[in-house]
């Protein structure tokens, strides 16, 4: 089945989990867009988690989902309250779901795990999820090491479920290459940081707007926990201890809270401005609507464009 006639949403393109970030008001408007709008959990209370159910409810009559941050401590009490709520579609991201997907497919809830790996793909498959969204190092996050030009393909052959493509997807060429490469949608992170209706500080959405291609990085490697962000004060900081072989309480130290510093306060300099390789390509503040619908007719002219240019190398071979 389709992506599309899966989740009930008119466009293959699902909005990133992106902790602080991806509340009602962000996940609605993608919704009422015509694309899947996700609420994430990360860092959130039952009751917090509670509330921005019923707001996104209170905004938008179209499905949306919720993700679920493994490494969350209270990762069972959610992964409840989904339940309670009759959330329709559940991602989940670093780590494995396999002690809830019993419990939420009873509940008729669409599972869709987001991996890094064909290793970890497969696992997830033979699990029964419905979809999977396989995410490349390109991504902002918590990121694994395969590029999504690489991950794609290879997800692709060693699953049967339907495959969302995301990490450095920003605009219709990416998604048009998504599926060339075998996906049938693909989640969109980064490029939604730079929509009006993304709550983030406004300094937030500027760094990412003035980023370019290589100003990400990773850190966290040292902690067996890699997460990509823009480069700034706090993570040079961070990476200059991880060289020195800084302990784990030092480093953590200095990560705790930095996601909210920048979300909330708009310290890009001390705090966590999580984003994408892709960055680099998003270069204004636009509304989620002309994101979903430029994207969508963008990809139809990379696509007329891939047939173009196989068929002129086809010509040329006779
Ligand atoms: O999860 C993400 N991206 C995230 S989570 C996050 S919150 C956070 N903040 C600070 C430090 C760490 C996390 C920010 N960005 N993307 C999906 C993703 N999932 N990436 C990697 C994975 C993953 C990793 C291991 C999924 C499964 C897995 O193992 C499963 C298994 O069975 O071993």
């Amino acid at each position: 089945m389709s992506i599309t006639k899966l989740l009930g949403i008119e466009y293959p393109i699902l909005q990133g989990a992106m902790a602080q970030i991806a509340l009602a008001e962000l996940a609605a408007a993608v919704s009422n867009a015509g694309g899947l709008g996700i609420i994430a959990s990360g860092g959130f209370s039952a009751e917090r988690l509670r509330e921005e159910i019923h707001k996104c409810r209170s905004l938008t009559d179209r499905p949306f989902g919720v993700n679920l941050m493994l490494m969350a401590p209270n990762r069972d009490e959610l992964a409840q309250l989904v339940v309670d709520e009759g959330v329709k579609v559940v991602t989940t991201g670093a780590g494995s779901p396999k002690n809830y997907i019993q419990m939420w497919q009873a509940a008729g809830i669409i599972v869709i795990p987001v991996v890094p790996s064909v290793q970890i793909a497969r696992k997830m498959a033979a699990l029964g999820v419905d979809a999977i969204v396989a995410e490349g190092t390109e991504a902002g996050g918590h990121v694994g090491e395969t590029t999504t030009m690489a991950l794609i393909p290879q997800v692709a052959d060693a699953v049967t479920i339907p495959v969302i493509a995301a990490g450095g997807i920003a605009d219709g060429r990416g998604m048009a290459a998504a599926f060339a490469l075998g996906a049938q949608g693909v989640q969109v992170g980064t490029r939604f940081l730079a929509t009006v209706e993304c709550p983030a500080h406004e300094r937030f959405k500027q760094a990412v707007v003035a980023a370019q291609d290589g100003d990400t990085l990773v850190t966290g490697r040292s902690l067996g926990v890699p997460v990509r962000s823009i480069k700034n004060k706090m993570t040079l900081e961070y990476m200059k201890l991880e060289r020195e072989n800084a302990d784990k309480d030092e480093l953590e130290l200095l990560a705790m809270g930095s996601l909210r510093k920048a979300v909330l306060e708009g310290d890009t300099e001390n705090g966590s401005v999580m984003a994408g390789q892709i960055a680099g390509l998003v270069r204004e503040i636009t509304t989620v609507r002309e994101v979903i619908t430029s994207m969508f007719a963008e990809a139809k002219y990379a696509g007329r464009e891939v047939s173009r240019l196989t068929g002129e190398a086809q010509q040329q071979t006779v």
